[in-house]
């Protein structure tokens, strides 16, 4: 297979970084941005703090409560989730970097893929001047500093950009890819959560390099085909999936708050299932064929968990959405050991009605 060069830019610290840059007098402070759930003063989670406040042990996903119990002494500010102005920024930040990519892929509010194969033809070396610029670039234009991971893929380019910040950039040639993985902990592979890093801990598996060297054949019998095969090739870092352009219509999704906190299966799913007639609606009315289903759950403690599940084929019926919706909440339940309070349910990886009938068709035509 040819062989690629995919960068990873991620926003440092970012909503913190962008109160930062809206109150300067911010910067020489531990800044802890909140998720305040309303139920009482102090009741939320930390949405991400400044790497000053992380001093403390401030992070993403603890209460409030306890932020400040570990600020009590500082001069630290709190403030709550300004989404409209970090997305003003996130715009104009991702406009720069796709301008910088052969193909372009944004992930959430503050990362993106870049395949960059062609503009360096392949030489590392022109990569990391590339990253290089693209960092001064975002940093004079827009006051933001980013972490860079390059790689041969997109796996490798995330683990690198996680291993310098803020402000940092890793370059991991093809040749390199195992003598950067394999000493690392497993449970920097993404996928690789708290419950697998357990059980692969009773394999005697603790480092990539572990799971690497593992039988094959053995993860798939512990962990199921798609699981085992995944991390095989993963923990080997390996890894073909494209940086994907979006088309016009990203995502559909819906979410809702349950009537109380639950981790009843039956509730949250009849909640999800009205959920997906919503969206199946909107699916037909737009004419759209869907590849991937997540399930989002807003926790007790208003932190947020996704789960997907890319399908084999495309699909625009009810019946596969609730299905997989079905399989996707069960597995996240058995998992979890803390209520929901909220259920949200999306689709994505469109493709146009037209296309589908049109692939289908050269297929027969081929075959
Ligand atoms: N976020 C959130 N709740 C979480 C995780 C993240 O609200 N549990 C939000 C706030 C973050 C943003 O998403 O600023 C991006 O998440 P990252 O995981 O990239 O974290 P940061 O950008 O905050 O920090 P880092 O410098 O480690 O990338
Ligand atoms: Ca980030
Ligand atoms: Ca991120």
């Amino acid at each position: 297979m040819k062989v690629r060069t995919i960068l990873l830019a991620d926003l440092d610290y970012f909503f913190a970084q962008c109160e930062e840059l809206r109150d300067p007098t911010l910067k020489s402070k531990p800044v802890v941005v909140c998720v305040y759930s309303g139920r009482s003063e102090d009741s939320g989670a930390v949405s991400t703090a400044n790497y000053i406040a992380r001093k403390y042990g401030v992070k993403s996903g603890i209460p409030i409560f306890l932020a400040k119990k570990k600020l009590q002494d500082t001069d630290a500010v709190f403030l709550p989730v300004d989404h409209t102005f970090y997305e003003e920024i996130s715009d104009k930040i991702m406009q720069i970097l796709r301008g910088y990519a052969d193909l372009f892929e944004q992930v959430g509010i503050d990362e993106a893929y870049l395949d960059i194969t062609e503009k360096t033809q392949g030489n590392f070396e022109e990569a990391r001047e590339l990253a290089q610029k693209l960092k001064e670039e975002v940093k004079n234009k827009q006051r933001i500093t980013c972490s860079i991971g390059i790689g041969p893929n997109k796996l490798v380019a995330k683990i690198a950009a996680d291993n310098q910040k803020p402000d940092g950039l890793t370059a991991i040639k093809p040749e390199e890819v195992k003598s950067f993985l394999f000493p690392l902990p497993v449970n920097r592979l993404i996928g690789v959560g708290r419950r697998n890093a357990e059980k692969m801990e009773t394999l005697g598996i603790k480092t990539i390099g572990d799971l690497a060297k593992y039988d094959a054949q053995r993860l798939v019998e512990v962990f199921g085909k798609r699981l085992g095969v995944y991390f095989h090739e993963a923990a080997n870092g390996e890894d073909d999936s494209p940086v994907q352009e979006s088309g016009e219509t990203e995502s559909i999704s819906k979410i809702s708050t349950l009537k109380e906190n639950t981790l009843d299966f039956g509730l949250i799913l009849e909640k999800a299932n009205n959920l997906c007639e919503g969206i199946h609606r909107e699916l037909s009315q737009r004419r759209l064929y869907f590849k991937q289903v997540g399930i989002i759950a807003v926790m007790a403690d208003m932190s947020i968990r996704s789960r997907s599940e890319t399908l084999t084929k495309a699909t625009n019926e009810l019946q596969a959405l609730k299905k997989t919706v079905n399989g996707l909440i069960e597995k996240f339940l058995s998992e979890s050991n803390q209520e929901v309070r909220r259920i949200g349910v999306k689709i994505s990886h469109f493709t146009k009605e037209h296309d589908e009938q049109k692939r289908l068709t050269s297929f027969f035509e081929t075959n």
